[in-house]
């Protein structure tokens, strides 16, 4: 496999983020030489491109730090040129996203991931391209649908299974989901099959009685299989912005999640969230949707994202 493969499209789902970004920037590096109140502008900048206001105060006091000469701005001697500030803000938002996560847990196990969210953000879409990305790189992949709530939910991934050839566990209406994931678990072991993506109904976190059918899936799944879920991801859709990143604080109260899974990049300017998910939440971002095809899904690469941004 092509290392490129993986962050496919990446680059370009990011288009619209980096186009409100470099409007709301340009203007600040407009001028060769920075003045004093421009970082300030800078920090409403990201803002703006729904940083948070404390990271964006973070990655503008982050950059004082770096350019040493900064005093020259402040007292508009030696004032500093625009490339440098560039050059400081592209570093300072490196380091807040580079961090050591380890790898997503795919190896030579049968492994399980579990998909939740609220709704609407693009589970039942994400398990489908999850199925057929690791299909593709040769997991036998199968994949459970545990939203028997709404209707038209398992036919929904039924219809993913179809398109991508991949086996369909499912229920029947309103059966409780933990019994489909019980089934699943159970094919998975019983068969040749090594890898289980699990589909889950969308849900709210106030809703107690729909988290606590959550907490009943992964119990399920850990007596079944004997483990836990090998990654709990969280699936937020980019256009909802800072919104979405209050999603994943909630939901991580309640549940352990080990990654975040972001839909509908290619429609949002709002790929800053991203900076706060790994900064703020300490959690990884796993993948991002790109579009609503098969095949619109990217690994995520903290790297591509920063070179695809500045
Ligand atoms: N443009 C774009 N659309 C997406 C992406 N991912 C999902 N969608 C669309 O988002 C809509 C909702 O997707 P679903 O997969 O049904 O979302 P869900 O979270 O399963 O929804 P519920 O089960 O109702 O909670 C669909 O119209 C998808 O085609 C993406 O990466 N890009
Ligand atoms: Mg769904």
């Amino acid at each position: 496999m092509k290392v490129f493969e993986k962050f496919k499209n990446l680059s370009d789902s990011l288009k619209k983020t980096k186009e409100a970004l470099s409007e709301k920037i340009t203007s600040i590096f407009s001028s060769a030489k920075l003045g004093p109140g421009d970082l300030e502008r800078l920090e409403e900048a990201l803002v703006l491109s729904d940083i948070s206001f404390q990271t964006a105060n973070e990655i503008v006091e982050g950059i004082k730090k770096r350019v040493s000469k900064f005093k020259g701005i402040e007292n508009q001697q030696s004032p500093l040129t625009s490339d440098i500030i560039k050059s400081a803000l592209k570093d300072e938002i490196k380091s807040k996203i580079s961090k050591d996560f380890p790898e997503i847990k795919v190896n030579n196990q049968k492994n399980i991931f579990l998909i939740v969210g609220v709704n609407g953000v693009g589970k039942t879409t994400t398990v489908g391209k999850l199925g057929k990305y690791y299909t593709d790189r040769g997991r036998k992949a199968i994949i459970a649908a545990c939203d028997t709530f709404r209707a038209a939910g398992k036919e929904q991934l039924e219809v993913w299974g179809d398109k991508t050839g991949i086996e369909v566990i499912s229920g029947k209406d309103n059966q409780d989901p933990a019994s489909v994931a019980h089934d699943a678990v159970q094919k998975l072991k019983d068969k040749d099959f090594n890898l289980l993506i699990i589909d889950t109904a969308g849900r709210l976190h106030n809703k107690k009685h729909l988290m606590e059918e959550l907490s009943k899936i992964k119990r399920i799944i850990s007596k079944t299989s004997g483990n836990p879920p090998d990654e709990t991801f969280i699936v937020i859709d980019a256009s909802l912005g800072q919104n979405s990143l209050v999603q994943v604080e909630q939901f991580k109260e309640l549940i352990d999640i080990s990654g975040v899974i972001i839909t509908k990049l290619d429609g949002s300017a709002k790929g800053g969230i991203i900076i706060d998910i790994i900064h703020k939440l300490n959690l990884p971002v796993r993948f991002v949707g790109t579009g609503e095809s098969v095949d619109k899904i990217s690994e995520f690469s903290p790297e591509i994202f920063i070179d695809s941004l500045f």
